[in-house]
């Protein structure tokens, strides 16, 4: 074992845990509560690098990526959520040729498109595999990443199709994967009192487990640093891993930091970044079984993500390109998000790592 592993200041417990994520042994939910509760926060960081160049040595990984928002209006009225018609100054409806004007403008060389937005009461499936159709015709060679399983739920149910038939339509419509939002914390009591009556986690996991039968991937996230214990987070953590060992559709896990503007529960403070990087670090070490953890820096803010690749993160997710309103609307400290390539580069490159532009499935490009 390495000798800073064996510092005296560790228990047993800790020199146990250490010596099984060395030996690459999956970890007990209770030794993850461990690792929240009482691992140190430089020895979580060292057990995450354990992690993490294990499945990616020195890479850094990005995509030139932008996204698409068709929609703030929504159904569902979650707490935490400062994007919604509900509680942001601003509203929003795109039709099908604003959506194709903002896929035209992007340069040549984007890779990937994330289209995600909220849950219309006026729109339908049939609309979404229309926008996914016509944005496929006139740029077939974008990976398109879109809607989340909250959405997928509503327009799928809607539509009164069984997932797999929603998904495979929208398949057929030109869907490539699907995004990570929408996961927020699987506890159903925390769940129900941030998010309300929206898709229960059952539901958000029976879509993604769905999806990846059919061959779609997908990434998950974890909304933190609300309500919820590090017993809910092992939980949430859990839940997905189960779900990973049987189907490996998981390209990626990003935890996503709860923001406190404009939102009904901007009485609570925001975690600090020393509970950010204790999340990036158990996650990693836990999910043993999802080869990514993406820091998405419109919410954390990039020089926390420089901390973050010491803290298990391989993946930037991307240049964005100022194309998402979620963050900003939140109170990120990234107002307008844009990284070029070559500042993300340079940015991977001065944290002493190998950057890597990717497509979305994380091969190297
Ligand atoms: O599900 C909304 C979160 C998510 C707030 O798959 C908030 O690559 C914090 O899922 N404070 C949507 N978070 C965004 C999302 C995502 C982002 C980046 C990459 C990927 C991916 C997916 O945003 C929602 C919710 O958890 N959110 N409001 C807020 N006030």
């Amino acid at each position: 074992m390495h000798r800073s592993l064996l510092s005296s200041e560790h228990s047993t417990e800790g020199l146990l845990i250490a010596g099984k994520v060395e030996a690459n042994i999956r970890l007990t939910p209770e030794e993850g509560l461990w690792l929240f509760e009482q691992g140190e926060l430089g020895w979580l960081g060292m057990l995450a690098d354990i992690v993490r160049q294990r499945n990616n040595g020195n890479k850094v990984f990005y995509i030139r990526n932008f996204h698409i928002e068709p929609t703030n209006v929504c159904v569902n009225k979650c707490r935490f959520c400062s994007f919604s018609h509900h509680f942001s100054k601003e509203q929003w409806e795109l039709s099908v040729d604003q959506i194709l004007e903002r896929v035209q403008q992007q340069p040549d060389g984007v890779k990937e498109l994330h289209i995600t937005g909220a849950v219309h009461p006026g729109r339908d499936l049939y609309y979404y595999g229309d926008i996914l159709k016509a944005i496929r015709k006139i740029r077939p060679e974008l990976h398109i990443k879109a809607y989340s399983a909250v959405e997928l739920d509503y327009m799928i149910t809607r539509a009164k199709l069984s997932f797999k038939d929603g998904l495979t339509y929208l398949k057929e419509c030109g869907l490539d994967s699907v995004p990570g939002g929408g996961a927020e914390i699987f506890d159903e009591t925390v769940r129900r009192d941030i998010a309300g009556m929206k898709s229960s986690s059952e539901t958000w996991l029976k879509i993604h487990e769905t999806a990846h039968k059919l061959g779609i991937s997908s990434n998950a996230t974890m909304l933190y640093g609300h309500l919820e214990t590090y017993a809910h987070r092992i939980d949430h953590l859990e839940r997905l891993r189960q779900l990973q060992d049987q189907t490996k559709g998981f390209n990626a896990f990003i935890p996503l930091k709860f923001k406190n503007w404009n939102n009904e529960m901007d009485q609570l403070p925001e975690v600090a970044i020393t509970e950010d990087m204790r999340n990036y670090a158990v996650s990693r070490i836990y999910l043993d079984n999802i080869s990514h953890l993406k820091a998405y820096w419109p919410a954390i803010g990039k020089q926390n993500s420089r901390i973050s690749l010491s803290f298990g993160v391989d993946d930037m997710d991307g240049t964005i390109n100022d194309s998402t309103k979620i963050y900003s609307l939140a109170g990120a400290e990234e107002q307008s998000p844009v990284f070029t390539v070559s500042e993300m580069q340079e940015f991977i490159r001065s944290a002493g790592r190998e950057p890597v532009e990717r497509d979305s499935l994380y091969n190297p490009l």
